[in-house]
């Protein structure tokens, strides 16, 4: 069966031909890191970033970690998707009342247009701990943030790129208030971006395979094609040397996104090279965007190294999925709807 991506023809995402020699489903761009220490001002390290195509070009909402290493949300443009131009200041959100909003830090954004508008989700203070913020924007001059989705602590917070039977639906990862040693996927419905709920359990972290078995979180925004949402999730193991971020595959039903039909059992991508596994935090690839071209089925992954670096990734629909279905083994939980 052909394996097609529905969605945007983008003929000029960042690309590189697999390597004769490359095992994996997934190969890095030759030139990685794309963002280095110390990039411009005082963001110190760059990672864990979301990007769009816009006008043919690209735009981009940067994590960066400044000099009291404490992250904010920085906004860049690029022409080729690799090449950044990154603010030196970060992105000043105002609430729908035209107020300034404040916060301490605010941490791996997701990006995605739907309908015409742009939006953000990111990790936020609330209260004294992480939950979902949402940001909306037209024009990447103005951010209006909206309310914060969910209750603390939650992380992970990834919009689907459109309604689905007429819902905006939203990926989360429910959390603790530090470096949480559990956590699963699950997905909420919201009828205008405001009021979440209907909240669904989608996967677990008990699948086979010790690279995902800590915990595991939703990446980049999902990707539709014929058979299923494609996700990207990075899976956690812990070692006695700390915990270690790959990243994996699943496909998601199209109308019932709780509902997983494929989920790969070996990772897709691990910390292997020197910007992996030598940085902040060593051994981390965290991913949280794709750019995905349907005419070709290429597909671009953005994601965090060592939360120092930000890398890319490349792969193609076809192998991708294939990768999912021909290695699928679902957890227990996967397969039945939990409410
Ligand atoms: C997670 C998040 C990510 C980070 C990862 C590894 O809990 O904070 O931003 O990349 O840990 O340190």
């Amino acid at each position: 069966m052909e394996i097609k991506i529905i969605g945007k023809s983008l003929p000029n995402i960042p690309w590189q031909d697999k390597p004769a020699d490359c095992i994996f489903p997934v190969w890095r761009y030759t030139g990685n890191p794309i963002t280095e220490w110390n990039n411009v001002g005082k963001t110190g390290r760059i990672f864990n970033s979301a990007v769009v195509p816009k006008d043919g070009k690209f735009v981009g909402v940067f994590r960066a970690d400044g000099h009291k290493i404490l992250p904010q949300i920085h906004f860049g443009t690029s022409d080729d998707g690799i090449h950044w131009d990154i603010n030196p200041d970060y992105i000043h959100w105002k609430d729908e009342n035209g107020e300034e909003f404040v916060s301490d830090y605010g941490y791996d954004p997701r990006l995605v247009e739907i309908e015409g508008t742009y939006y953000i989700t990111w990790c936020s203070d609330f209260g004294g701990g992480p939950t979902i913020a949402v940001a909306k924007t037209q024009d990447f001059k103005e951010f209006t943030r909206l309310d914060n989705a969910f209750l603390v602590p939650n992380r992970n917070g990834v919009l689907f790129p459109r309604r689905i039977n007429g819902k905006f639906y939203m990926l989360s990862r429910p959390s603790d208030y530090g470096h949480t040693p559990f956590g699963d996927i699950y997905v909420s419905e919201s009828p205008d971006m405001i009021y979440w709920g209907r909240h669904r359990k989608v996967m677990s972290n008990k699948a086979p395979g010790w690279w995902q078995s800590t915990k595991i979180g939703a990446g980049p925004i999902p990707i539709e094609t014929n058979i299923g949402w494609l996700i990207f999730y990075h899976g956690v193991c812990n070692t006695c040397n700390g915990y270690v971020y790959s990243f994996g595959v699943a496909i998601l039903d199209r109308d019932e996104p709780w509902k997983v039909l494929y989920r790969g059992a070996d990772y897709a991508l691990t910390p292997e090279m020197p910007y992996e596994v030598s940085g902040f935090v060593p051994n981390v690839c965290f991913p949280c965007a794709a750019l995905a071209d349907a005419d070709t089925g290429r597909i671009a992954v953005y994601y965090g190294a060592a939360d120092t670096y930000t890398a890319l990734a490349f792969t193609t629909v076809d192998e991708i999925c294939k990768f999912a279905m021909e290695n699928s083994v679902l957890a227990p939980k996967d397969d039945e709807t939990v409410k």
